[in-house]
């Protein structure tokens, strides 16, 4: 029953709803029991009273849906019920439990799936694959993905899924991170992809050059250009959040607010001249609340 309401607030209207009832139905029984048997002349009469409750309860019970291995409704944080129900069965078809991620914990796109695995309380096996660690340009990685570039999850019948943005979808299927309705998810997606295409281009020259340090992105013109073309896209996720006045798709938090948190913190860790945009800046700040933000984005690693 607990289950009807959300998970912040359960424990609260579980002890509402169970004193209320007590206090009203329980209180009240003797007088009603006493009035039954006055007015239906039977002293068997008292048991029609718990039927009738009976039956109100059986009719609010056939209407609840079934919740295991969903993620638990509300606000995500890294829950200790999600991350035993994970660890033994996977929360979404074909998936294995712990998830078995492939990739370094210092990429941007590798981030995006730890953080979606901290807010829906997967268990995650991480192997360090990518620079610096196992190489990605080798027969053993090609067979895993062709692509030579992470993250790839390992699912349940042996094959690998690939694309940071496809991977985070395929594991908040169902949750309150991706809604199911198709134009809510749609409001979701079209931020999630705009992240992957343009807002990914316009960071490209300037990250290199001002983070990387790679000289061949280092022309004066081309990279204050760059620095504009950035600073433009920034604005136009600025505009966004001071319409919703909260998360980047609505009201609540999504997947959308994952991988633009990610690209955010990038943006705010290259040493560049950053425009005021105070409904980013706020959003950035509600972000800061949660522990995956602070675990696999505001980590100190652009
Ligand atoms: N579109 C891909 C891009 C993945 C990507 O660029 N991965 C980088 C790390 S962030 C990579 O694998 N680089 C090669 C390496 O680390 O060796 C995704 O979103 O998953």
């Amino acid at each position: 029953m607990s289950e009807i309401f959300p998970t912040k607030s359960r424990a609260t209207w579980m002890s509402v709803g169970y004193s209320l009832a007590v206090a009203i139905f329980g209180g009240f029984a003797p007088h009603i029991a006493t009035w039954l048997i006055g007015a239906a002349g039977s002293p068997l009469s008292p048991t029609c009273y718990p039927i009738i409750a009976a039956i109100a309860s059986t009719l609010v019970l056939y209407r609840l849906r079934e919740t295991a291995h969903t993620a638990l409704r509300g606000p995500g944080r890294c829950r200790r019920a999600d991350l035993s129900a994970a660890a033994t069965s996977g929360r979404v078809a074909g998936m294995t439990a712990p998830l078995r991620l492939l990739g370094k914990a210092s990429s941007i796109n590798v981030r995006k799936v730890l953080w979606t695995c901290a807010e829906l309380g997967i268990a995650c096996d991480r192997e360090d694959w990518g620079s610096g660690f196992r190489p990605l340009d080798t027969p053993a990685f090609q067979a895993i993905s062709p692509h030579g570039l992470v993250p790839v999850i390992q699912l349940a019948d042996g094959s690998f899924l690939r694309e940071s943005n496809t991977i985070c979808r395929y594991l908040a299927a169902g949750s309150a991170l991706l809604p199911e309705g198709p134009l809510a998810r749609a409001r979701v997606e079209q931020w999630m992809d705009w992240q992957a295409t343009e807002l990914n281009s316009a960071w490209r020259l300037p990250f290199l050059a001002l983070v990387r340090g790679d000289p061949a992105f280092a022309e004066p013109r081309a990279l204050e250009a760059g620095i504009a073309a950035w600073n433009r896209q920034m604005a136009l996720l600025d505009q966004q959040l001071a319409t919703t006045g909260a998360y980047v798709a609505g009201a609540s938090f999504t997947l959308a607010d994952i991988v633009l948190g990610l690209s955010a913190n990038r943006w705010r860790m290259t040493p560049m001249p950053h425009p005021a945009l105070p409904a980013l800046a706020a959003w950035e700040a509600r972000l800061a609340r949660r522990p995956g933000h602070r675990a696999h984005a505001a980590n100190g690693i652009p």
